[in-house]
């Protein structure tokens, strides 16, 4: 039995840490793909170069042509160019979508049997055309976002409270976009509700203004990264954020992970990619968790969800134009 494979389409900030952790947690061989001459092929050399330190057996191999990424059972989509200080995700889709146009097709060619998760932003709109160009099941064209929104709101709740971040369970859904839809009612430290413990701490009133505070946090957090980098966006945790995703199809884990998904009617959606609970496993996307949001929650998520229609919605204008 062979090993598993896992390409990686952008070898920038994100994909050589991507390439890192696919390595360091023996996944199985990596393809980088980036079409900067030599510097996939130089990332890979350098990451195989510490085989030996940190023990992995695998192969590592960098690429400027599609063919080498044929027989892959997960492919990880960066390529695209990230914000800079003062810049909207939604500023990234012209130049995004032409990019997201080649790498698609470059999939739908060599690939079209793996699993394909998507972190290139706008991220809503960059899975939608994905799917649409590749034509693949939609179980099988998804994005990252919600695993690392939720476990920025994970870490402030834990810091907030002193607990461990392994105690801490939280989500958000909707887009990816400062609309977002943190879940205060379902956060909860092992199983008690954050809330409970931060009017202990607080008093009532105190403890609904740092929460709130916390809720905000998470939908800017992308941006204080940016801010704090000044080039570039966040990597380290977008990337780890996708290896969960990936590794829970690779491993059949059938983790339940917030992941960007075609809804049919979920949540009252229909027929856009929208950040919902899901069970990740060998195929794919296997069934999309629902449950009911109060009438708060449910008009969080109606705006977070009709953001996302206007950039998708603006998608063929900007691909024509
Ligand atoms: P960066 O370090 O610039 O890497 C992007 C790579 O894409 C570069 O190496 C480019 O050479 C490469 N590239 C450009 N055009 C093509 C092409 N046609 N085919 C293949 N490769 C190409 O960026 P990054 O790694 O920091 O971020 C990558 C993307 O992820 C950006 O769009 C970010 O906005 C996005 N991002 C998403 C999240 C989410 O959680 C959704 C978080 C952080 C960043």
């Amino acid at each position: 039995m062979g090993r598993k494979k896992i390409s990686l389409i952008g070898g920038g900030q994100i994909g050589g840490v991507l390439a890192q952790l696919c390595a360091l947690r023996e996944l199985g061989d990596v393809v980088l793909f980036d079409i900067v001459e030599g510097m996939p092929q130089g990332k890979m050399l350098d990451i195989a170069e510490a085989s030996p330190v940190d023990g992995f057996d695998v192969c590592l191999q960098g690429t400027q042509d599609y063919k080498d990424i044929a027989g892959s059972d997960v492919v990880i989509v960066t390529a695209g160019l990230p914000r800079k200080p003062g810049m909207s995700r939604d500023d990234l889709i012209a130049t995004n979508s032409k990019i997201m146009t080649s790498v698609a097709e470059g999939i739908k060619q060599y690939a079209s049997n793996a699993f394909v998760i998507i972190i290139s932003n706008p991220l809503d709109a960059m899975v939608t055309l994905c799917q649409k160009i590749t034509g693949m099941p939609a179980s099988r064209v998804v994005g990252q976002a919600g695993v690392l929104d939720s476990a920025r709101f994970k870490a402030f709740i834990a810091w907030e409270l002193g607990v461990s971040v392994k105690d801490v369970s939280a989500m958000t859904l909707g887009g990816h976009g400062d609309d977002m839809v943190p879940l205060v009612r379902y956060a909860a430290v092992n199983g008690i509700p954050v809330m409970e413990l931060l009017e202990q701490k607080y008093g009532a009133d105190k403890a609904k203004e740092v929460m709130e505070a916390m809720v905000n946090r998470t939908r800017l957090a992308g941006g204080e990264v940016v801010a704090l980098l000044k080039t570039g966006s966040a990597f380290y945790s977008p990337a780890s954020s996708a290896i969960a995703m990936a590794e829970s199809v690779l491993k059949d884990q059938k983790r339940v992970l917030p992941t960007c998904c075609l809804l049919n009617g979920e949540f009252g959606v229909n027929g856009y990619y929208v950040g919902v609970p899901a069970v990740l496993g060998s195929n794919g996307v296997e069934k999309i968790l629902q449950f009911k949001l109060d009438a708060t929650e449910q008009a969080m998520m109606d705006k977070s969800v009709a953001a996302v229609k206007g950039l998708v919605d603006s998608l063929d204008s900007i691909l024509k134009g």
